[in-house]
């Protein structure tokens, strides 16, 4: 089994850790994030692992295909959109599963950037153009590189 871990830190008061385990064709995304406001936080996977500019230098969603932005379970989806996690009383913990995403291969996200916002993700549904692009989750409140772990 291929184990990934990310370490999320950002300017402010959001911190947290996630785990990615491969096992067959899903990886099973667990984590906690603390520091959120209570509500939906978009959770997505960006395309470079490069942390030199805070999380912007992250670059935008990893797309290999050309998609549109969307949700887990849209076919119409770019590779890294994991959807939203959702924060109560200061703390996101979460656990979901992803077909999509991969610990190898051409979708392999090791050596990119996991990145939670400020806002809900639209997850597409929002209307306009940037929801189509980012699912207008504002800001970049936390992020870090996805590593190989034990
Ligand atoms: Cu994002
Ligand atoms: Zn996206």
């Amino acid at each position: 089994m291929v184990k990934a871990i990310c370490v999320l830190k950002g300017n402010g008061p959001v911190h947290g850790i996630v785990g990615f385990n491969q096992d067959g064709g899903e990886v099973t995304v667990k984590g906690t994030i603390n520091g959120l406001t209570d509500g939906l936080h978009g959770f997505h996977i960006h395309v470079y692992g490069d942390n030199t500019n805070g999380c912007m230098s992250a670059g935008p969603h990893f797309n290999p295909h050309g998609k549109s932005h969307g949700a887990p379970e849209d076919e119409e989806r770019h590779v890294g959109d994991l959807g939203n996690i959702t924060s109560k009383d200061g703390v996101a913990e979460f656990e979901f599963k992803d077909k999509i995403i991969s610990l190898e291969g051409e979708h392999n996200i090791i050596g990119r950037t996991a990145v939670v916002h400020e806002k809900a993700d639209d997850l597409g549904k929002g209307g306009d153009n940037e929801s189509k692009v980012t699912g207008n989750a504002g800001g970049r409140l936390a992020c870090g590189v996805i590593g190989i772990c034990q």
